[in-house]
């Protein structure tokens, strides 16, 4: 049942299905709504925007080879789902080509989003498994620890790495994990290119919605 459910979800989006509502460059911009939020973190380039292009099946988020593409935080809603979702494509952390100035700012605006959004269900936290996590990684997971945001493990672009070191990477993970009260602890292994893991990555968002 659940696979067609998530089939009827993120069929070939048509124009209507999928919008983008708005962008934000602070917190106090994005407007309170009801609709169920995920948001999808990670560092520059480790293909958040190409992530929601795939699973909705449209060029909707903008995406390119130079790390900080994405400044603000961008929103995507979803209709097909009771009264609909909302996909969030945040800012890269991470990389040195922005002014100092714009990233504490874009920093300062996804954490006041990710820690005092009501409606954030869950974060989809992106790694590269050819990086693994990075100091980066680590410090968006200590938040989430700390102030109990529900995020969950997304490896990216699986079709540049061995499944051998795909499943290298994923267990080192693994093992942290245990130690982090926040976590979802299921790692889903994507890539946008080759679509590997997007409709698992679609079930998951299904689930998500469909616990109250
Ligand atoms: N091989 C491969 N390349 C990918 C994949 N996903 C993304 N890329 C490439 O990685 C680069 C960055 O992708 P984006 O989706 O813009 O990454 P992002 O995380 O949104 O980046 P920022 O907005 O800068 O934080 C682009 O050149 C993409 O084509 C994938 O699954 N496989
Ligand atoms: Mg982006």
């Amino acid at each position: 049942m659940r696979k067609l459910e998530a089939k009827k979800i993120f069929k070939k989006n048509s124009v209507g299905e999928v919008e983008f509502l708005f962008g934000a460059h602070n917190f106090s911009q994005i407007p309170k709504n009801h609709f169920p939020e995920i948001a999808f973190v990670g560092a520059s380039n480790v293909g958040k925007s190409s992530l929601i292009n795939a699973l909705l099946s449209k060029k909707i988020a903008i995406v390119s080879s130079t790390p900080g593409r994405t400044r603000q935080l961008n929103f995507f809603r979803v209709s097909g789902f009771a009264d609909g979702f909302i996909l969030v494509d945040m800012p890269g952390y991470g990389f040195a080509k922005a002014r100092d100035k714009d990233i504490s700012h874009w920093q300062k605006a996804s954490f006041e989003y990710l820690t005092r959004r009501p409606n954030l269900r869950r974060v989809f936290l992106l790694i590269d498994p050819i990086k693994g996590l990075k100091e980066g990684d680590r410090e968006m997971i200590n938040i989430f620890n700390t102030l109990a945001v529900s995020f969950q493990i997304v490896l990216t672009k699986s079709d540049k790495i061995s499944r051998e070191e795909l499943k290298k990477t994923a267990n080192k993970i693994s093992v942290e994990m245990k130690k982090w009260p926040a976590i979802h602890p299921q790692i889903l292994e994507t890539s946008s290119s080759k679509g590997f893991g997007i409709f698992e990555l679609q079930d998951e968002i299904v689930k998500i919605l469909e616990t109250v």
